[in-house]
């Protein structure tokens, strides 16, 4: 009610599927009520001298303000457009360069490992080194765009965001802990473990925040809700050395991510569309599919 009465309101772009211009005005910017939820639990309940921690909650709060940037200006400008996307861009890769940067310091005092890691295949593990720099930057802004493309419908980001903090949180407390580590053969990080409060905390905040997104939605998480949650999934799935199984859990938002790719690239190269609209979601939309049953 409270952002509905700041007129907090979404704007509709007139060329999306017909069903949404009636969704103009819905209250935007949940997102930063799960941010709350995500940061003030995590700074009561986290060992606050965990490095990990800081960097899970830095990140979350970067990727949230440039979110909350994006968002501000398209309620001012009463309009879709906010930042445009090379500047997101430019502040996302820099946000996630420090992570970059921070882990790889730690790693050559041996308090981090840079290791590559494949599920099932677990002797396959390249050393990255410096290559892991520009490797977390890509997972980190990739799954906070990937999250955000995917934020087009009630309830399809927040349900596989909440599915994929659920996981890392028992993978950051087994990787965390050295015994049931070694027993998974998953990679011992010393100190993850405090990571699994933060994801009970993404896990927590994504629930109370469905209960308003569930179609028809009150309420829309916006750009500082989207490309925070999907920087801090790509945050832990670094943290813990589970990139690739981040495309795993995290399976829409790479299908989202993937029929974006081939539509744009079909279209520049021989000017058809492969998908009736890009992303995935709108294609069924527009095939007619309700979006609930
Ligand atoms: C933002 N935002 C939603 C809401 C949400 C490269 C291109 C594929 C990019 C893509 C794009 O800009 N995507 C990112 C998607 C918008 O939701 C707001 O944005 C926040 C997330 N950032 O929290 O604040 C709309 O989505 C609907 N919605 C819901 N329920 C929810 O819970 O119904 C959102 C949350 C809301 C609401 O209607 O207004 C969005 O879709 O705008 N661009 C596109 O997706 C565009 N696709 C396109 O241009 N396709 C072309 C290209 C790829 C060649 C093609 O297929 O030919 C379309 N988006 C829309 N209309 N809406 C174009 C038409």
């Amino acid at each position: 009610a409270r952002l509905r009465q700041f007129q907090i309101g979404q704007h509709i772009r007139e060329e999306g599927p017909e069903t949404h211009q009636s969704k103009a005005g819905t209250p935007t910017m949940g997102g930063l009520l799960i941010l709350v939820a995500v940061v003030v639990p995590t700074l009561l309940w986290a060992n606050l001298t965990n490095v990990f921690v800081w960097v899970a909650l830095g990140t979350t709060v970067a990727f949230g303000l440039i979110g909350f940037v994006d968002d501000y200006l398209k309620i001012i400008r009463r309009q879709s457009k906010g930042l445009s996307a090379h500047s997101k861009l430019v502040l996302q890769t820099a946000s996630a360069l420090v992570v970059g940067l921070v882990l790889y310091d730690m790693s050559r005092h041996g308090d981090y490992s840079t290791e590559l890691l494949f599920p099932f295949f677990k002797e396959i593990r390249p050393e990255l080194s410096i290559y892991f720099v520009p490797f977390a930057i890509l997972v980190i802004v990739g799954a906070s765009n990937a999250v955000n493309l995917t934020d087009g419908l009630d309830g399809l980001a927040i349900g596989p965001v909440m599915i994929s903090a659920a996981t890392f949180l028992l993978l950051a407390y087994a990787a965390g802990h050295a015994v049931i580590a070694d027993y998974l053969a998953i990679k011992y990080v010393p100190g993850a473990g405090q990571l699994a409060i933060f994801c009970g905390a993404l896990v927590g905040g994504g629930l109370g925040f469905l209960w308003f997104n569930a179609s028809p939605a009150e309420l829309f998480m916006g750009d500082v809700g989207a490309l925070a949650l999907g920087g801090a999934l790509g945050t832990i799935a670094v943290l813990i050395r589970q990139e690739i199984l981040l495309a795993v859990v995290g399976g829409i938002f790479v299908a989202e991510t993937v029929s974006v790719v081939i539509q744009v690239v079909s279209f520049k190269l021989t000017g058809r569309r492969v998908f009736l609209m890009a992303p995935i979601h709108h294609h069924y939309e527009k095939l007619g599919w309700p979006e609930h049953r």
